[in-house]
């Protein structure tokens, strides 16, 4: 074993070529892909995700760890066997990453360590669906204290995450204080209000707006001149209006969902799986299309910011 810190990185040689060039990449992470969609769906939202990215003018970097090596861009094999049906694929955090590469245990990457994998590889605008947050104290201390690793990685690793805010099952305003006390700039993309996944806004406003990718592209510039090393950039792009949520039902399955955790005891890495599928089952689909649309549109501003970006550097 040698002591090369990026080793157990595998770049695609399209990923590769499109850093050394100065190309606009993002990386896409897998839990999406593997713990909150469907087996039966999530390949065919997998594969959208790269040509979205790819049409905007950009190379997708799908991320998740596979035969000890933490594979960034996936062969069209590779993102058949994260989204494949009854896969026991894990759930993999940031702190997973060195059990699982050195136990040689396939995983799907959560925000948290696709973040960290492709700040490691040289990858600096990042899309997903949701960010990870604080989630709600329940009642018989079910989940008394339950962050998410996505703030912490988010606090320290200068990545762009593009996601629509954070699921509403968490306690967005808890979140967002987080996200102010890590110095993470937040940045509503073409909005006031921090989405809350499901829905386009939420009850706090976002504290700074952008309104194209080449204002974005200079925000995050000048936050990685200023802080060099420092924290991460969240860009707040909401929900397409049109696959929205119906509020009404949002706010029962919320309830509902909350109920569930409780009484089956759900606990830590499991409950987001598991609030996600029952919104899935319990919305006739709408859940589902919200969220696969979600996470498209967040693919497309993403790949547009990172062409930006690349754009920038160059000048
Ligand atoms: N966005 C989605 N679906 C998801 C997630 C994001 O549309 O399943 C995942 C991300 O991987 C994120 C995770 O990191 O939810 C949060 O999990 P936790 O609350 O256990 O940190
Ligand atoms: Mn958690």
């Amino acid at each position: 074993m040698t002591g090369n810190p990026t080793d157990h990185l595998v770049l695609a040689d399209e990923v590769a070529e499109a850093l050394a060039a100065g190309r606009g990449v993002v990386a896409l992470e897998s839990t999406l892909l593997a713990h909150g969609l469907p087996a039966g769906r999530n390949h065919e939202v997998g594969l959208r995700l790269e040509r979205i990215v790819r049409a905007a003018g950009a190379v997708p970097a799908t991320i998740a760890v596979l035969g000890g090596k933490a594979r960034i861009g996936l062969t069209a094999a590779e993102l058949e066997q994260v989204c494949a049906v009854g896969t026991d694929l894990l759930k993999l955090s940031r702190r997973d990453l060195g059990p699982a590469l050195a136990l040689r245990r396939d995983g799907a990457t959560t925000v948290a360590s696709t973040a960290a994998l492709a700040h490691q590889a040289g990858i600096g605008v990042f899309a997903t669906g949701g960010l990870g947050g604080v989630h709600l104290t329940l009642p018989r201390g079910a989940a008394a204290w339950d962050v998410s690793a996505d703030l912490d990685v988010l606090s320290h690793t200068p990545v762009t995450v593009v996601c629509s805010g954070v699921k509403s099952v968490l306690d967005i305003a808890a979140t967002v204080e987080v996200l102010e006390t890590r110095s993470v700039p937040v940045l509503g993309y073409r909005t006031d209000s921090f989405p809350s996944f499901y829905l386009r806004v939420s009850a706090f406003p976002v504290p700074w707006r952008v309104d194209t990718p080449a204002e974005a592209a200079a925000v995050i510039a000048a936050h990685r001149a200023h802080v060099p090393g420092g924290a991460g950039v969240l860009l707040a792009n909401p929900i397409p209006a049109e696959h929205e949520l119906d509020r009404e039902l949002h706010d029962r399955l919320l309830l509902e969902g909350m109920d569930l955790l409780r009484e089956r005891n759900i606990r830590g890495k499991d409950v987001t799986p598991a609030l996600l599928e029952h919104f899935h089952a319990g919305s006739d689909g709408a859940s589902l299309t919200a969220n696969t649309e979600l996470v498209a549109d967040n693919a497309r501003v993403a790949a547009e910011v990172a062409v930006e970006l690349a754009q920038a550097s160059r000048r």
